[in-house]
């Protein structure tokens, strides 16, 4: 058979199952990535195993997300991820570096190797035809002590790209325009692989914007072909002994296939609140905007912040307008400061931030009660800018600096020719925020502040679970929903007890009395159950409120993983009307689940306050069985 691209890297790193799609391998990690937000349960993890050396060739430990530091706590993360980095011999980058993404692309991304990361965005750097795939952090801690990742082999859909972009347009409106025609779901269980004529009209950074949005589709992760424009790319960043040429085979066999014309996208806006409420700006009414948002791992490159400083050179932006850029990585900022970039920006009136996620997950920011924010990130999910009633419309860097000096949302194309970008020969490439491990004189000592405590462990799972169901929710529901993030949550990362007084808060006022009252019991989901943010938070919180089972129409891949790990197990309907026979405090009760999860693919449940019996599909591994049945991976892990 003819191979993908994917086939063959994740083929070359098989070390244990059978090579046949739907089936559970184990590959090599080569890569590891964690940012602090996530890092630090991953770190308190990998100590809990008790290990003397990580597997991996390179780890490396950015801290680019919570870095307000309004208190001693994020601070307090930043030193016990510093001191664990240390111990282990991991690469750590320090505050103001960078966004991780955007870092690994530019200094550590290879082709042909394989990259977990603890946040969903991890595929960005699929860009540099490597399979870099979003995890939940034990699985990444594992990756590092263990240097294996459990996946089952992936569908493989294949989006062939051709002709060229018009003028004005960009990565960005293609990525939405493909939301648009696959929505927030049309990933799950693949991994995509861009192809055609047309991939090479995009720079290595568009590229990375695709297959950043990815995660947004839902897939497992994106991945473009390593090719002359990959070697370009990584012999600019000084590091041209890193590529290595890697395609599919011509005519190689995918599960499905698109092709999609680049010249028929014109510029694109995602409105409030989900990436794939995607229409043409063309097509929209004039809409009046306050704020203005340019970075994040989707659009903060180079290029894309160079087009910003052409188009917003001798103009102003609007009165009614606030502008907040903030830079992909430490040598970006230094390239801007060098040319003269940055000094266009700030004379138009934008405020440049440092160079880390920022507003992007509510890190300061939050626009006005009721505005209208148009950003170049990725998601618009209700509430994530941190303000509830806010408006998110996500949009390219072109039409985000052409609106802010309009005061409205325009279509970039109106405006004459587009800004052209020459790369500089050489990128900068300085190393002051990176900490490299001395191998010869690691300190060991791990330094823990008072605000990080023990995460909660389940206990093995017992032969019958019982409860009411805590809560209802509809289809795609997101990891912001269950476990909210921002300027004021963020600081709790390592705080279980304390983030579970916010948990639902975007759809629950009172969860955890909830919880209280009932004992713990079950939650019932529409589709796409636990979509978005790769956070384990969104399982260990409900683990530590007493949530035994999740049954939804199904899940977000991470997600389901995450519950899997920490024991809650994820149960899908037979049939997704049964989802109709629940309700807000219903008994509940499974016997011989244990029996069942080993002897059936069907779950049978009672709903003992209407008297019925419904069948439930538990889709997943003997391998997964066995973590549930142990109580998490943690205890799993202890065993094998
Ligand atoms: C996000 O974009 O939602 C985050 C914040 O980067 C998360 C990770 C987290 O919740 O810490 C992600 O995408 O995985
Ligand atoms: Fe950071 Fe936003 Fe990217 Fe998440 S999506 S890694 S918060 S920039």
């Amino acid at each position: 058979m003819k191979k993908s691209l994917t086939y063959k890297i994740l083929e070359k790193n098989l070390i244990e199952g059978i090579f046949k799609c739907g089936e559970e391998i184990s590959v090599k990690v080569n890569q590891t990535l964690t940012q602090d937000s996530t890092g630090t349960m991953v770190y308190l993890q990998l100590e809990a195993m008790d290990i003397n050396k990580i597997q991996t060739d390179l780890s490396v430990a950015y801290i680019d997300h919570n870095t307000l530091q309004q208190g001693f706590e994020n601070a307090d993360d930043h030193e016990f991820i510093k001191s664990v980095a240390s111990k282990y011999g991991i690469i750590f980058s320090k505050a103001g570096n960078g966004i991780c993404h955007q870092l690994h692309l530019e200094r550590f991304g290879k082709p042909g190797s394989i990259l977990i990361g603890s946040d969903s965005h991890t595929p960005t750097c699929g860009a540099l035809g490597m399979i870099s795939i979003g995890a939940g952090g034990l699985d990444v801690a594992i990756g590092m002590a263990k240097g294996y990742y459990y996946l089952k082999v992936p569908k493989v859909l294949n989006i062939e790209l051709k002709g060229s972009l018009n003028k004005w347009t960009s990565a960005k409106d293609v990525i939405l325009y493909i939301l648009k025609e696959l929505s927030v779901k049309g990933g799950v269980g693949y991994i995509i692989e861009y192809s055609g004529d047309g991939i090479k009209e995009l720079s290595l950074t568009d590229r990375a914007t695709i297959t950043n949005m990815g995660a947004e589709l839902g897939a497992t992760t994106s991945i473009f072909p390593s090719d002359e424009i990959t070697k370009d790319f990584l012999t600019r960043q000084n590091r041209s002994e890193d590529f290595i040429s890697m395609e599919a085979d011509e005519d190689a066999f995918y599960d499905k296939k698109i092709i999609i014309d680049l010249s028929l996208i014109t510029p694109m806006v995602a409105k409030p609140h989900s990436p794939d409420n995607v229409d043409k700006i063309c097509n929209m009414e004039k809409i009046k905007i306050d704020q203005v948002a340019i970075g994040s791992c989707t659009n903060s490159s180079y290029t894309d912040l160079m087009k910003v400083a052409k188009i917003l050179k001798d103009k102003k932006v609007h009165e009614n307008v606030s502008l907040v850029i903030s830079p992909g990585s430490s040598n970006i900022l230094k390239m801007l400061s060098d040319n003269g970039a940055l000094g266009d920006l700030i004379k138009a009136g934008a405020r440049v931030l440092e160079a880390t996620c920022g507003p992007c997950i509510g890190m300061g920011q939050a626009p006005k009660t009721n505005a209208i924010s148009l950003r170049t990130f990725n998601r618009n999910f209700k509430g994530r800018c941190g303000t509830s009633n806010g408006q998110v419309y996500l949009v390219s860097p072109e039409t985000a600096a052409a609106s802010a000096i309009a005061g409205y949302l325009i279509d970039p194309s109106t405006l004459g020719n587009p800004p052209v970008i020459d790369l500089p020969h050489k990128f900068q490439v300085h190393n002051n925020y990176f900490i490299f491990p001395n191998h010869n004189e690691n300190k060991t000592e791990v330094i823990m502040g008072p605000n990080i405590k023990p995460f909660p462990i389940n206990k093995p799972l017992c032969h019958k679970l019982e409860g009411k169901v805590l809560l209802k929710t509809g289809d795609n529901i997101t990891t912001d929903d269950i476990m909210p993030s921002n300027g004021k949550l963020l600081p709790f990362r390592s705080n279980i007890p304390k983030l579970s007084d916010y948990a639902f808060g975007t759809i629950c006022d009172n969860f955890k009395d909830i919880c209280t009252q009932y004992g713990g019991g079950f939650i019932i989901g529409g589709h796409n159950y636990g979509q978005g943010s790769s956070r384990e938070h969104a399982a260990l919180v409900p683990l530590y409120l007493g949530v035994k089972a999740v049954i939804a129409k199904s899940f977000a891949r991470i997600h389901k993983a995450n519950l899997i790990n920490v024991g809650i197990i994820p149960l899908e309907f037979k049939d997704p009307h049964s989802y109709d026979h629940f309700s807000f405090t219903h008994n509940l009760i499974i016997d011989n689940i244990i029996y069942q999860l080993e002897n059936n693919c069907e779950i049978l449940i009672l709903n003992e306050s209407r008297n019925k019996e419904i069948p439930l599909i538990f889709n997943g591994s003997k391998r997964d069985m066995e973590i549930l049945k142990a109580g998490g991976y943690m205890n799993y892990a202890k065993k094998i």
